[in-house]
């Protein structure tokens, strides 16, 4: 039955249709499946296909955006059955965002979902953000980590921008940084001096903990 709702989840997404992806989203809940599982094995699967029908030319941007905006409607409905009523101490305080110039929210809003599921506070500063708009964030909430999604080849390099904005504001050693998204790897996170990297939004949680020296 479980892999039956991911397949559908996914379908949906790669159809682009909204309603139907926020239906079975509501189905799944109502069935008692996890919703976590819906996310990694249903709408991300069906979202990374339809990444590769775009890169194969057999979709264009109007089927990306679709399967995007069907991705973030059933999201709606399962983030917060993953986050819960849950009254726990902070963790950690984190600003979350995507860097200047990349408008994928997807991986980050996850991600951010993630870690308050997992007792962080997460200050999400939203796409298309610049360094400045990062260190405004950090020195407002006084946070203990920072987080750079980037999407696009283009647009990870605006992450090392970051991390020398930090630097020269004074605040490289105050706050740590991890970094992520599709074209991100360990690597590059080590080249531009971050202090972590991780794959998905489940080992973003533990690179956190790590990060705060805190038990996962
Ligand atoms: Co765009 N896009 N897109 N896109 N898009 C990609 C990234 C692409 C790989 C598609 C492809 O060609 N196969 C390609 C990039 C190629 C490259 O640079 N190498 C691409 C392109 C080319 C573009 C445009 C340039 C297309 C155009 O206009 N011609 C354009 C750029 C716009 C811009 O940003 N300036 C564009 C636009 C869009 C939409 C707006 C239509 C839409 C995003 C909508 C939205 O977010 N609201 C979109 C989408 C949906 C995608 C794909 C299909 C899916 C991205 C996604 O949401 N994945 C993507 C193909 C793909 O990734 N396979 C693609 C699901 C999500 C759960 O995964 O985001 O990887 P992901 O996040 C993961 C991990 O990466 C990690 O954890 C997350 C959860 O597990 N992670 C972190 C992410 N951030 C992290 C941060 C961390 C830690 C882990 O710490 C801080």
């Amino acid at each position: 039955m479980e892999k039956k709702m991911f397949q559908k989840l996914a379908q949906a997404v790669i159809d682009g249709e909204s309603e139907d992806a926020e239906a079975l989203a509501r189905e799944a809940l109502v069935q008692g499946l996890d919703p976590l599982g819906c996310i990694t094995q249903g709408l991300t699967k069906g979202i990374q296909e339809v990444g590769k029908l775009f890169a194969d030319g057999e979709y264009y941007l109007p089927e990306l955006i679709m399967g995007a905006d069907a991705m973030k409607q059933a999201l709606e409905i399962l983030e917060p059955a993953l986050v819960g009523d849950q009254e726990r101490d902070v963790v950690g305080r984190v600003v979350l965002g995507t860097v200047k110039g990349d408008l994928h929210e997807i991986g980050k809003t996850l991600v951010g979902t993630m870690l308050i599921a997992n007792g962080f506070k997460v200050i999400d500063i939203g796409v298309d953000k610049s360094p400045d708009e990062f260190i405004a964030a950090v020195i407002e909430s006084d946070a203990d980590i920072v987080g750079a999604s980037a999407l696009l080849t283009t647009t990870m390099l605006q992450q090392k921008k970051l991390i020398d904005s930090l630097k020269a504001a004074g605040l490289r050693d105050k706050v740590k940084v991890m970094v992520g998204g599709a074209p991100v790897t360990e690597n590059f996170a080590k080249e531009i001096g971050a202090d972590g990297y991780s794959e998905d939004a489940i080992s973003a949680v533990d690179l956190a903990f790590r990060l705060m020296d805190a038990p996962a």
